[in-house]
C-alpha cells in the first residue's frame, strides 16, 4: 500500500474490531452481564419501577440523547473514501512543495464528495454543485484542496455567502424546498447579483446531476499560488480528471432516484471500491507566472472566471485514486473537517476574496461542529508529527509530557522550525492600497465567461440547460422572479431567453441585451471527456428474466459483464428461484422487478426464450423497464424472442427490428434475433463472434447515453 499505509496505520491505533470475542462493556470499562434490561424492583408477577441508580441504563441513554453533531451548514450530505496520490511528473518550476515534486512519493489522501444544499438525510442526486474535497496527508503536514465539481462559483467575495446559501436553502417560513435550487428565493438572488450568471448556468448544466462521484471533473476553484526554490511566484488551479470521463443522469433519472434510491451515489462509491474498480483521477494544474498576472480580461482572482484552456492549458502532474472504504461512517466522513488554510511549504493563497474569507470561515465552523481539539480526531490529525503550545480545551486528547508550555523557554522546548528544517515562510509580497469595500475593476464584467460557456455546449448540452431553467423557473410562483429571469437570459443568448419566456410565462425579449461575442473555449463541455478509452467498467447491467429464458444467452450475458468488471444484476418477475427453458438451469434474481427499477442500472440485457418472454411481455413493470431505459437514452440489449418483446415495448419504425439474422443496431438498442437456445457456436456470437452482439451492446454501454436517440426526438415518444 506504500505510503499511503501512513493514514491507514495511523488510524489502526484507535480502531476496535466488533467481534464475536468482544464482551459488552460500560464506557469505564466493566462487563455488562445484561443489554436487554434495565435494572428494576421486580418480582414473579410484577414489573416493578426501573432504578435510577442502574449505570448501565443511565450511560446507554445518555450517550444516545447525545449522538448528533450539528450537520454541516453547507455540504451536509456526502460520503467519502480513503486512497493514494502519485505525482507523475515533477512541478519543481513552479513549488517547492516536496508533494508536487518528488516523484518517488505516495501521499495518503481522504476524499469527501458532497451535495450543497440540502441537509444530511436528503437525496444524492438533486440537482446541486458536488463538493469534491480532498485532504492530503502530506509528510509536510496537511493540505486540502475544499473543491467542487465546477469550476467557478455564485460570488467574488466570502462576504456574500451567507446570502447566497440562505436565498438556497429552504426558504424562513415553511422550510421548502428541500436540497433543491428550484424556488423562488434562489432565482431572486441569482437576478439580483449579476455575478452568479457565470455559474448559474453552469449549475443548470449536466455537471449538477452527476451519474457517479467517480465520474466528475473536480476543480480547486479559488486561484492559489506557489514558490518554487528559486523564489519566483505563481498563480496556480486545480483541476482534476476522472479516468471514466465526465457523465451526467438524465433528469427525469435524477428526479426519480431522489425517491427510489436516494443514497445512490453514496451506494455507487462503496460499490465500486468494494469491487476493486478504483476510481481515478488525473491531478492538474493551471499556472499563470507573477508577472502575468494583468495581462488577462478577466480578473485571475475572481472565483465567478475560469482559465481558459485555450490560454491556459491544464498540465497534468498526477494522479491520485480511492482504493477503500471507511470503516466507520461518523468518526470518517462524518468527522472530517477541511480548511482551506491548510496548506503546505511551496503552496500559498492569493488575494483571491472568496478564498481570502473561506480561510477564516471553514476553521471557524469546524469550532462549533466539533470543538476546538478537532485537529487531533484520528481522521484529522496529520501523520508528521505535530508540537506546539496550544492547549487544553474541551476533549483534549494528547498528552504533553514536560514542565513548559510557553515559548522562548529556558529548555529551547518546541522551538520553531528554520525554513532549512521545513517551517513556513511566507512570500514577502508587498502590499498598498487604500482601505475600502471595494473590488479591482475586472471583477465588474459578469456576462462574457457565461457567453463562453453557453457557446461551448454541444446541442444535447443546450438542450439540457433550457430544459433545466424552464424545470426551475416554473418552479418559481412569483412572477417577478421568473419574469425578471427571462430577461437576464437575454445577456446571454437571446434564443434561450425566447424560448424560457414561452415555457415558463413572462415578456419575451426581443433583442439581446448585449451581443454575444460568439467565442467558444476548451474543456467546459463535458463531451470533451468521454473517458480515457470505451468502458463498460463498474456499470450495472440489468438481466431481465421470467421462468423458461434461454440460458445460453443469459450465461453468456452474464459471464461477459462479469469479465468486463462490470455488474449484473438478474431482475425477475420475483426474487424466488427462476428456472431456465428446459430446466436444465435456475437463478435466483438480485432483485425483482418492483422492487428495483431501471434508473438503478445503465443499460438492459434481455435474453430470449419463448416462456420467458411470454411472461414479461404481460407485465406492465417489465415493459416500463424497457420504456423508461429506452427514455433514458441507455442501451437495451436483447437475443432471440427478446426482440419482439422491445418491438412491443419500443413500437417505433427506427427501432422496430423485423427479421434481420445478424446483430441489429439502431439508437442504442442492439438486437440478435436468430439465436437457437443451447447452441455452442450462438454462445460464442453473443460474447464476441463474428456476429459481435456482445462488443455491439457493450460499445453502446460505454458511451453512456444515446445522445442521437435526444437529437431524433425518439426519447419522449414512448
Ligand atoms: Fe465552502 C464546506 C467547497 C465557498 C464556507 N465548502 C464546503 C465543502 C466543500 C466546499 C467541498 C465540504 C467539505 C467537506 O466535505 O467537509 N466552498 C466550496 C467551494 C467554494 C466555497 C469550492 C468556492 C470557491 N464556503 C465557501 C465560502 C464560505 C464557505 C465563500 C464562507 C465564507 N464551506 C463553508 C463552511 C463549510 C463549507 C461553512 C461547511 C462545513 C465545513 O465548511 O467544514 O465553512
Amino acid at each position: 500500500m506504500g505510503n499511503q499505509g501512513n493514514k491507514v496505520a495511523d488510524l489502526e491505533q484507535e480502531t476496535k474490531e466488533v467481534s464475536s470475542k468482544a464482551r459488552l462493556t460500560t464506557d469505564y470499562g466493566v462487563k455488562q452481564t445484561s443489554a436487554d434490561d434495565w435494572l428494576k424492583a421486580v418480582s414473579q408477577d410484577k414489573t416493578g419501577p426501573m432504578l435510577l441508580e442502574d449505570p448501565f441504563g443511565r450511560e446507554k441513554i445518555m450517550r444516545f440523547d447525545h449522538e448528533r453533531i450539528p450537520e454541516r451548514v453547507v455540504h451536509a450530505r456526502g460520503s467519502g473514501a480513503f486512497g493514494k496520490f502519485r505525482l507523475l511528473e515533477s512541478a519543481e518550476d513552479v513549488t517547492f512543495a516536496p508533494v508536487l515534486t518528488d516523484t518517488s512519493r505516495e501521499t495518503p489522501i481522504f476524499i469527501r464528495f458532497s451535495t450543497v444544499l440540502g441537509s444530511r438525510g436528503s437525496a444524492d442526486t438533486v440537482r446541486d454543485v458536488r463538493g469534491f474535497a480532498i485532504k492530503f496527508y502530506t509528510e509536510e503536514g496537511n493540505w486540502d484542496i475544499v473543491g467542487n465539481d465546477i469550476p467557478v462559483f455564485f460570488i467574488q467575495d466570502a462576504i456574500k455567502f451567507p446570502d447566497v446559501i440562505h436565498a438556497g436553502k429552504p426558504e424562513p417560513h415553511n422550510e421548502v424546498p428541500q436540497a433543491q435550487s428550484a424556488h423562488n428565493n434562489f432565482w431572486d438572488f441569482q437576478f439580483n447579483h449579476t455575478e452568479a450568471t457565470h455559474m448559474f448556468m453552469w449549475a443548470m448544466s449536466d455537471r449538477a446531476i452527476p451519474r457517479s462521484y467517480r465520474m466528475m471533473q473536480g476543480f480547486g476553484v479559488n486561484t492559489f499560488t506557489m514558490l518554487n526554490a528559486k523564489g519566483e511566484r505563481s498563480f496556480v488551479k486545480f483541476v482534476f480528471t476522472p479516468e471514466l470521463g465526465v457523465h451526467s443522469l438524465v433528469w427525469d433519472e435524477a428526479l426519480k432516484l431522489a425517491g427510489q434510491d436516494p443514497d445512490f451515489h453514496r451506494k455507487d462509491l462503496w460499490e465500486a471500491i468494494e469491487n476493486g474498480v478504483y476510481p481515478k483521477w488525473k491531478f492538474g494544474i493551471q499556472v499563470i507566472p507573477e508577472a502575468d498576472e494583468h495581462k488577462f480580461d478577466f480578473d485571475i482572482l475572481d472565483a465567478t472566471k475560469v482559465w481558459p484552456e485555450d490560454i491556459l492549458p491544464v498540465r497534468y502532474i498526477g494522479e491520485f485514486e480511492l482504493n477503500r472504504n471507511p470503516d466507520e461512517f461518523f468518526t470518517q466522513v462524518e468527522q472530517i473537517a477541511f480548511c482551506t488554510s491548510h496548506i503546505v511549504p511551496g503552496i500559498g493563497f492569493s488575494d483571491d476574496p472568496l478564498l481570502q474569507g473561506r480561510n477564516f470561515s471553514y476553521f471557524d465552523t469546524q469550532l462549533s461542529r466539533l470543538g476546538v481539539n478537532w485537529q487531533e480526531l484520528p481522521i484529522n490529525r496529520p501523520v508528521c508529527p505535530v508540537m506546539n503550545f496550544n492547549r487544553d480545551g474541551a476533549m483534549r486528547h494528547t498528552i504533553s509530557r514536560g514542565t513548559v508550555n510557553y515559548w522562548p523557554n529556558r529548555f529551547e522546548a518546541v522551538k520553531p522550525a528554520t525554513v532549512e528544517e521545513g517551517g513556513y515562510v511566507e512570500y514577502a509580497e508587498k502590499i498598498a492600497g487604500i482601505k475600502a469595500r471595494a473590488r479591482s475593476v475586472k471583477f465588474k464584467e459578469h456576462f462574457s465567461q457565461a457567453q463562453l460557456f453557453w457557446n461551448s455546449m454541444s446541442p444535447v448540452e443546450k438542450n439540457h440547460i433550457t430544459n433545466a431553467l424552464a424545470f426551475e423557473l416554473d418552479h418559481c410562483e412569483d412572477p417577478v422572479v421568473y419574469g425578471r429571469m427571462v430577461q437576464r437570459l437575454a445577456d446571454i443568448d437571446l434564443g434561450l431567453a425566447q424560448t424560457l419566456a414561452d415555457m415558463v410565462g413572462g415578456e419575451a425579449p426581443k433583442e439581446a441585451t448585449r451581443p454575444n461575442h460568439g467565442r467558444k473555449a476548451p474543456g467546459l463541455s463535458q463531451t470533451e471527456y468521454p473517458g480515457e478509452k470505451p468502458t463498460i467498467k463498474s456499470r450495472r447491467i440489468a438481466i431481465l428474466v421470467a421462468d423458461g429464458y434461454d440460458p445460453v444467452a443469459y450465461k453468456a450475458a452474464y459471464g461477459a459483464i462479469s469479465a468486463a468488471l462490470a455488474i449484473p444484476l438478474v431482475i425477475g418477475p420475483r426474487r424466488s428461484k427462476v428456472t431456465a427453458a428446459g430446466g436444465s438451469s435456475s437463478v435466483q434474481p438480485h432483485h425483482h422487478l418492483e422492487g428495483f427499477r431501471s434508473t438503478m442500472v445503465d443499460a438492459i440485457f434481455i435474453p430470449g426464450g419463448e416462456e420467458s418472454i411470454k411472461t414479461l411481455a404481460k407485465n406492465g413493470r417489465a415493459l416500463h423497464w424497457i420504456r423508461e431505459a429506452f427514455g433514458h437514452l441507455k442501451a437495451i440489449g436483447a437475443t432471440g424472442e427478446a426482440v419482439d418483446l422491445v418491438n412491443k415495448a419500443i413500437a417505433l419504425p427506427e427501432i422496430t427490428v423485423s427479421d434481420a439474422g445478424d446483430v441489429h443496431k439502431a439508437y442504442g438498442v442492439v438486437t440478435l434475433r436468430h439465436v437457437k437456445p443451447e447452441s455452442f457456436t450462438d454462445a460464442v456470437n453473443i460474447a464476441k463472434g463474428a456476429a459481435g452482439f456482445m462488443d455491439n451492446f457493450f460499445y453502446a454501454i460505454a458511451m453512456h447515453r444515446n445522445w442521437d436517440r435526444e437529437l431524433a426526438g425518439l426519447h419522449t415518444q414512448v
